[in-house]
């Protein structure tokens, strides 16, 4: 840990694990190409975290568990709408693993999401009901820090959903946004993922600007 957090602003690394990677259960197009940025950027803060998407195998997010629907589909899982993908990110498989030249050394706390069978866990928060905690908000909290800057995967999904949750915790908040990559499922989900989060009071920088 650093030695003194409480003046420091905190990196969170959303979801740098293999199964988002290019040859990945859900690859993320060029997402290996944060790995880089992320392994810089994590020498330059006092404090660093990262998620981790950690799903049970029968995970409900999984279109494998529902018959007759595919990767891309959208149900409703207890009222809440619910995209399908494929198998990833399932707890102790080698694509739960973050990418294998991610510096450890320089993560100070992982944060596991995604655990709970049936709710997603998009942000590195909370989970998509909102009922569970990460632990993540306590322990800023705890150490005394009030601004986080976020990059990762999935820009329209995980990274989205953190921002917002940050902002909404009352932290200042700022996307890396050359650290990111994105799904866009749907063309322009980025693009309108961006806009989102600047519209709710997201900074939007570059990792050259913390240099
Ligand atoms: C993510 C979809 C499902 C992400 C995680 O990390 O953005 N996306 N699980
Ligand atoms: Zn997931």
């Amino acid at each position: 840990m650093a030695e003194n957090p409480r003046s420091l602003d905190c990196l969170i690394l959303v979801d740098l694990q293999n199964d988002f990677m290019p040859g990945g259960a859900l690859p993320v197009p060029d997402g290996d190409e944060v790995v880089e940025v992320a392994n810089e950027l994590a020498t330059l803060f006092g404090y660093v975290v990262a998620s981790q998407d950690w799903h049970p195998a029968n995970h409900l997010s999984f279109a494998s568990q529902h018959a007759g629907h595919r990767p891309g589909d959208i149900v409703e899982i207890d009222g809440l709408e619910q995209v399908l993908w494929p198998d990833h990110c399932v707890q102790r498989s080698p694509g739960a693993d973050f990418h294998a030249s991610i510096d450890r050394r320089r993560i100070d706390a992982v944060f596991r999401k995604g655990l709970d069978r049936n709710v997603d866990s998009y942000s590195a928060f909370f989970d998509n009901a909102r009922r569970r905690s990460t632990g993540l908000a306590e322990h800023l909290h705890r150490l005394g820090i009030g601004s986080v800057a976020l990059m990762g995967l999935a820009t329209d999904y995980c990274v989205k959903f953190s921002a917002l949750d940050a902002v909404s915790l009352g932290l200042r908040t700022v996307l890396i946004a050359d650290g990111c990559r994105g799904i866009d499922l749907s063309a322009g989900d980025i693009d309108r993922a961006c806009q989102e989060m600047r519209s709710a009071g997201v900074g939007i920088v570059r990792a050259g600007d913390f240099k």
